[in-house]
C-alpha cells in the first residue's frame, strides 16, 4: 500500500473514532433525547451536574429480542448542567458483558446509580442466564466505576436473594444504603457497606397498593419525611402515586399521585425524583417519538412542587419541559408552553422518521404558540429568523407574554413548498429572560421549523 493511501486510512480511522468517542450534545425540551428511545429515568446530582441514568428502548436486529414488547441490549448515561443542553456519554454497559446475564434476553430494565466512598455503583436488572421469560427470570446486578460516566465493571454475580426488576437505592443521611425493588409487588432491604449485598431480611411492602400492577419503586427523603413512590395501575394504565413514612422501611401511609396517566395511553411510566440547584423535578417517560408502539419510549423532565405540609403536589406533563433556552439558539417552538386551542399544532417533520423531531403548524388567522423562559443577552436582538415554509405565504408575528404583549417583530414567509430561512429587524429593546409568543397574522398557514434571534 502506498504511503499516502496508508496515511489516509489511519486517518480516517482515527477520525472516526474521535467521532464515536467525543460525547454528543443536544439542547432538549420534552422529550430529553430524540436521537434515539429513552425510558425509566433515574436522574442524580454527582459533583454539582446532573447525571439521567435511563433504560434504552431499540428495535431489536431481526430474529433476536422479543416481538411487540420491550427490548433493550445496553444503557447509556446523559448529563446536564443547565438542563438544556444534554450530553450523551455513550453506552456505560452492554448486556452481553454481563457474566451472569442471559446476552440474548434484551432486558436490560429501570436502573438506577448512586455514590459511595468515591465509587460509583449502577444498579441494573436483566434475565439470569438460562431463566424463562418473566419476571421472576430477573434479578439485579451492580456495575461499579470511580466516574459517573463509567466505564463501569460489572460484578461477577448478581445480588443474592434477589429476584425481580426496577433497582432503586436510597442513602440515608446516616449512610446506611437500602435497594428497593419490584416483581409484582415492592421489595426492600438494607445494603451492606460494599454496596454488593442485602444486609437485613427482606420487607414486602404490603400498605402499598396490592390491587393492579406496581413497579419501578424510587425512594428520597425531605425534611425528614421518607417518600416512596412508584407507577401503580390503579385504573387502565400506570401512574404515579407515592406514601410517606418517618422511616426507610415504612410503613408508607398512601397520600396521592404524583402524575396521572398519560393522555398517550402509554402503559407504563417510570420515574425518579430529584432535587437540583434548589428546584425539585420528576423524571418520567412517555412516548414522544413512537406514538404507535409503546414500548419505544422517551425521556421528559418537568418540575415538581410540594405543599408547606410535605405532600407533592400533582405534576401536570407538558412539551416544554425545564430549563431556559438561549435566544441565539434555534428555539424549537413546537415543544411550547401554550398554544391557542385553535389552528395550532406540533406535527412530525417526516412522519417516517420521528428522530428529526417536529414542527410548528399554525393555519388559522391569530393563532398562536408561547414558548416560555427564553433568555435574551444584555445587548438585546436586531434581528430575528424564522425556518418556515407556506404555500400561500404569511406574516408571523412576534411578541412578548405579559400585559401589553409587545409585539417586537414581523415576519414575512414568502410564499413557497420549500424550507427557508426568513428574517426581519427586531423593533423593540428585548432583555432578560422572556416569554415569546409566535402568532400568524395574515395568509391561510405557515409551517414553523424554528425562531432564532441574532
Ligand atoms: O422498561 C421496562 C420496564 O417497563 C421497566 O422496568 C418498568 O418499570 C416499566 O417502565
Amino acid at each position: 500500500m502506498k504511503y499516502r493511501e496508508l496515511a489516509f486510512r489511519n486517518f480516517t480511522t482515527v477520525f472516526t473514532l474521535i467521532i464515536l468517542l467525543t460525547p454528543k450534545t443536544a439542547l432538549a425540551q420534552n422529550p430529553l433525547i430524540i436521537d434515539q428511545f429513552t425510558a425509566d429515568p433515574t436522574a442524580r446530582v454527582f459533583n454539582g451536574k446532573l447525571y439521567v441514568f435511563p433504560s434504552h428502548d431499540i428495535v431489536p436486529p431481526k430474529g433476536e429480542g422479543r416481538a411487540e414488547w420491550f427490548n433493550m441490549a445496553d444503557y447509556h448515561v446523559f448529563s446536564s448542567e443547565n438542563l438544556t443542553d444534554w450530553t450523551d456519554h455513550g453506552k456505560i454497559l452492554d448486556q452481553k458483558d454481563v457474566p451472569w446475564g442471559d446476552p440474548t434476553a434484551y432486558s436490560m430494565w429501570g436502573p438506577d446509580a448512586v455514590s459511595k466512598n468515591g465509587k460509583y455503583y449502577f444498579y441494573f436488572p436483566t434475565r439470569i442466564k438460562g431463566a424463562a421469560n418473566g419476571e421472576k427470570g430477573f434479578s439485579i446486578g451492580v456495575a461499579i466505576a470511580d466516574k459517573p460516566e463509567g466505564p463501569y465493571k460489572p460484578q461477577p454475580n448478581h445480588i443474592h436473594g434477589v429476584e425481580g426488576i426496577d433497582p432503586n437505592v436510597f442513602i440515608d443521611n446516616d449512610g446506611q444504603a437500602y435497594l428497593y425493588w419490584s416483581r409484582g409487588e415492592i421489595f426492600g432491604a438494607k445494603l451492606n457497606d460494599n454496596m454488593l449485598e442485602l444486609a437485613s431480611e427482606i420487607k414486602t411492602f404490603e400498605e402499598i397498593p396490592q390491587k393492579g400492577h406496581i413497579e419501578g419503586p424510587f425512594v428520597f427523603e425531605r425534611n425528614g419525611i421518607y417518600y416512596m413512590t412508584y407507577p401503580h395501575v390503579a385504573n387502565n394504565t400506570e401512574r404515579i402515586e407515592y406514601g410517606v413514612s418517618d422511616n426507610p422501611m415504612g410503613p408508607f401511609t398512601h397520600r396521592g399521585v404524583v402524575m396521572d396517566e398519560s393522555a398517550s395511553g402509554t402503559w407504563t411510566n417510570h420515574h425518579s425524583i430529584v432535587s437540583y440547584k434548589d428546584q425539585w423535578y420528576l423524571f418520567y417517560h412517555d412516548n414522544d417519538l413512537s406514538p404507535d408502539f409503546d414500548k419505544n419510549r422517551s425521556i421528559r423532565a418537568d418540575s415538581l412542587f410540594f405543599e408547606d405540609n410535605g405532600n407533592i403536589k400533582k405534576v401536570v406533563p407538558t412539551k416544554r419541559g425545564v430549563g431556559v433556552t438561549s435566544s441565539n439558539s434555534e428555539i424549537q417552538i413546537d415543544r411550547y408552553s401554550a398554544k391557542s386551542n385553535y389552528g395550532a399544532a406540533a406535527v412530525f417533520l417526516d412522519r417516517l422518521d420521528p428522530f428529526q423531531g417536529w414542527k410548528m403548524v399554525i393555519n388559522k388567522p391569530d393563532a398562536w404558540v408561547r414558548y416560555n423562559r427564553v433568555v435574551f443577552g444584555k445587548e438585546g436582538p436586531k434581528e430575528v429568523k424564522l425556518k418556515a415554509r407556506s404555500l400561500t405565504g404569511g406574516t408571523v408575528v412576534l411578541k412578548l407574554a405579559g400585559e401589553d404583549q409587545k409585539e417586537i417583530s414581523r415576519v414575512a414567509i414568502q410564499k413557497g413548498g420549500n424550507w427557508n430561512v426568513f428574517s426581519a429587524p427586531v423593533e423593540k429593546e428585548v432583555e432578560g429572560i422572556q416569554d415569546l409568543i409566535v402568532q400568524l397574522k395574515e395568509g391561510d398557514g405557515v409551517e414553523v421549523d424554528w425562531v432564532k434571534f441574532n
